[in-house]
């Protein structure tokens, strides 16, 4: 028996079999869980969908996370089908390309930066508040996925770090409210990942390999390293924890300069 049988699960943010969220699906769906999914958009329904399907899963709907009305749609639908909710997957963000590439100072339009935050930060806000409701009297879990770029000035990452410190402090806020009705709320910060999102972006592979070289674990973390912390954290087995960001990224963050390899 998984550590997650009988739980049920809102993953929102797979656009691939590659995406971190289908990492934790997999992980989830391991341990026993029950998981609903959303695409974005029509061009992203057909994939979902047939990610969902290969795992049982019956609830595939419609959410952009900038739209209100889709996201009271997303919770009637959980409340009518399931009644209740324990887990929350939020694994999304965007900003505009543009904002991705050149200097912050110049890069960061007005914009740019209410897109990046809304996306990025305040949608895991709107998702908690309509999943609170059917976590009501069960040991409920929201888990975020959050980025270095966040807590340290990282090239080319400009406006997504300020919307990434505000999403942690939205864990911390969160955390705050709900964990009084019992719902835990936290973040992983993941190293960096080959998945879709990262593909566009100029210099990921040297990044990558940057990583490799200096981490404590010498190596990239996976979709299934990410996803197996994810499990953790949603599951009982983390009771205690809540408001917390976890660092899965190999030790990366934790060296300053790199320390020279034997090997
Ligand atoms: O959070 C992210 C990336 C999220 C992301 C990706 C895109 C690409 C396509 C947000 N918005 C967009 N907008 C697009 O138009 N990561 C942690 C991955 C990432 O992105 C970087 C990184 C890393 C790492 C961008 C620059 C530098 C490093």
């Amino acid at each position: 028996m998984g550590f997650l049988s009988g739980k049920r699960a809102l993953i929102v943010g797979v656009a691939s079999d590659r995406s971190i969220a289908w990492g934790i699906a997999e992980a989830m769906h391991r341990e026993g869980a029950e998981l609903a999914f959303t695409y974005a958009n029509e061009k992203l329904k057909e994939r979902v969908d047939t990610l969902a399907t290969s795992i049982d899963s019956k609830i595939i709907l419609p959410l952009d996370v900038t739209v209100d009305t889709q996201i009271d749609a997303v919770f009637e639908t959980l409340q009518r089908d399931w009644g209740r909710l324990d887990i929350v997957i939020h694994a999304v963000a965007f900003a505009p390309r543009e904002a991705l590439a050149g200097g912050f100072t110049q890069s960061t339009s007005r914009e740019a930066f209410a897109v990046a935050h809304d996306v990025s930060s305040y949608s895991l806000t709107a998702l908690a508040r309509g999943a609170a409701p059917l976590m009501q009297g069960r040991q409920g879990a929201i888990l975020t996925l959050s980025y270095l770029g966040a807590v340290r000035a990282i090239p080319s990452y400009n406006v997504m770090g300020l919307a990434k410190a505000s999403l942690e402090a939205n864990v911390r806020f969160l955390a705050a409210d709900l964990g009084p009705q019992g719902i835990r709320v936290n973040g992983i910060s993941a190293g960096p990942i080959k998945t879709l999102a990262a593909a566009g972006i100029g210099g990921f592979r040297k990044m990558l390999a940057r990583v490799a070289e200096v981490a404590p674990l010498r190596r990239n973390v996976t979709q299934e390293d990410v996803g197996n912390a994810a499990a953790f954290l949603c599951s009982d087995l983390a009771a205690g924890i809540t408001g917390e960001i976890l660092y899965v990224d190999g030790g990366f963050s934790t060296v300053g300069m790199s320390f020279p390899s034997d090997e």
